[in-house]
């Protein structure tokens, strides 16, 4: 547990790979500032603090897919009660190779299975409890579903991740100490037996459990847990490594900040206040994850440190998180999902998808329908980024389009202009952008420019970009476009640049 406990000592670790590699200044994961550091060196320093080696891969799966699954399919309600029979639990032509196959074709790159929901319900069969589809008849209770997803993912080359409900409706000891030793016997058998999990995400959704009291976490227990048995997993929402981007909505902030002021020392403290209410003074400003503002200069200023703490947007493609018949009609259209898109992962967030199984233990035609034509449809808008074949002022501008984030264009001061010069002149509506988050996120306020005439005309403007950026707006001709970085927390860094034409099938039509 120590060794999660205090992001002071963390820090001073970071300070020291700093000293040693005065070539690359990065502060891994946090930054506690110097006692009496003035508001401009606040600014520096946040600038170099970078992701994890585990944040930086989860950021680049960019999306991802979810599923609900377990009594509230078969109940046709939201929260279950924890008093369910588990006999209703009876699909008849579940295939987890469909829900697999579905994620991957639609461009997820993982998993994320509710092994457990409010309600206590296992999908796999804990030996620690009875409620579980061991009790159920699908499979004549032999089944285990949560191996036959991990092995789906496997089989399939897609990541696979555990949501487990710390809330728990059905067990006898929540409210007690027991509790939390129960909760970390299931850990371990979802961290031990299904082999290589990529995320653990923790819902803050809590209520009372079976004996009307509320149970106090031990999260710290938990995360060591994860750290030992699957060091490369995240930790999500109510977890050090991923934040919650506060709405279920999938639209996530213009300024999406992936470093984020603290006045907190410890993880636990990041833990309490990730997806809970105002009030707990860890964040600043004190209040919750649904500020608009989590990362600006003002903040900085009275911040104690800095955290690498990135934005999931969770949304499900149907109203609810379960399947419910009466919402078949109400899937989101392939046009809604390409705008929950641009909101999510063209705003520095990673986008989790909900795709709720139905009854028979399939992902329901419309479903797959939509997800098919978002893809097809952001395949067109993409295949073709019209940088290809142009230059850069700054000369070698392969850099900019070979999908790393350590080949870049650096600014420097007075001089924070990237120029372009298309070959001939080309009509586009989307731009693409990526700092080098590796060395930590800069940005705070670019626009783009193109030559009409003899005039640079302002075409469209943004504030962060951070691991990426995608900006739409009206179709402009030009042979010339220029990216003006007009403020910015250090030398800014950009890696990767598209100019795109999107496909007129992305066009609303709700
Ligand atoms: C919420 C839960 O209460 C919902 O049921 C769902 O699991 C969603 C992802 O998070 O907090």
């Amino acid at each position: 547990m120590k060794k999660l406990d205090n992001l002071l000592l963390g820090v001073a670790f970071c300070f020291l790979i700093a000293c040693s590699n005065k070539q690359k200044e990065i502060y891994v994961n946090s930054c506690a500032f110097p006692e009496g550091a003035s508001v401009e060196e606040k600014i520096r320093l946040s600038a170099h603090v970078v992701p994890s080696a585990r944040q930086l891969e989860w950021q680049q799966m960019e999306f991802t897919g979810f599923i609900c699954y377990g009594v509230n399919t078969f109940t046709d309600v939201e929260w279950g009660t924890g008093k369910e029979d588990p006999a209703i639990f009876n699909p008849t032509e579940l295939d987890a190779g469909q829900w697999v196959r579905t994620a991957k074709e639609a461009g997820m790159k993982m998993i994320l299975l509710t092994c457990k929901h409010h309600d206590g319900f296992c999908l796999w069969p804990s030996a620690y409890t009875d409620f579980s589809v061991a009790a159920t008849p699908w499979k004549e209770g032999k089944g285990d579903l949560v191996r036959d997803v991990a092995e789906a993912c496997k089989e399939q080359g897609v990541k696979f991740a555990v949501y487990l409900s710390p809330w728990d409706q059905n067990h006898p000891d929540y409210g007690t100490e027991r509790y939390n030793d129960f909760f970390v016997d299931q850990l371990t058998e979802l961290l031990t037996q299904y082999g290589p999990v990529a995320e653990v995400w923790f819902d803050g959704a809590c209520g009372e459990g079976p004996n009307g009291k509320k149970q106090v976490y031990d999260f710290k227990r938990y995360y060591d847990v994860i750290r030992r048995l699957q060091p490369q997993a995240v930790i999500a929402v109510m977890g050090p490594d991923v934040r919650w981007v506060g709405t279920e909505s999938g639209y996530g902030r213009d300024t999406e900040w992936s470093t984020l002021p603290v006045t907190a020392t410890s993880l636990s403290d990041i833990a309490e206040s990730s997806q809970q209410e105002a009030g707990s003074g860890t964040f600043l400003p004190v209040g919750n994850m649904m500020e608009d503002d989590l990362g600006s200069r003002k903040l900085l200023a009275d911040a104690k440190g800095v955290i690498w703490y990135p934005s999931e947007v969770d949304v499900s493609i149907r109203p609810g998180w379960y399947y419910h018949a009466s919402e078949d009609t109400l899937v989101k259209s392939p046009q809604k999902l390409i705008d929950i898109y641009y909101s999510s992962i063209g705003k520095n967030s990673l986008l989790l998808l909900n795709l709720p199984p139905d009854k028979r233990g399939l992902i329901h035609e419309n479903d797959v329908s939509s997800l098919m034509n978002m893809q097809r449809i952001l395949r067109k808008t993409f295949e073709k980024n019209l940088i290809a074949g142009a230059g850069v002022s700054s000369g070698n501008i392969n850099r900019l389009v070979d999908g790393q984030l350590d080949t870049y264009w650096q600014g420097s001061p007075g001089k924070n202009v990237l120029e372009i010069s298309f070959d001939g002149d080309q009509v586009f509506d989307r731009l693409l952008l990526q700092e080098n988050i590796t060395e930590g996120q800069r940005i705070e306020q670019f626009v783009l420019e193109c030559l009409v005439g003899d005039s640079w005309i302002p075409v469209t403007e943004g504030t962060t970009i951070g691991y990426k950026r995608i900006l739409r707006f009206d179709p402009v001709r030009c042979s010339k476009a220029r990216i003006v970085v007009r403020e910015s927390r250090d030398v800014p860094q950009i890696s990767e640049i598209g100019f795109y034409k999107a496909s007129g099938e992305e066009a609303m039509t709700e």
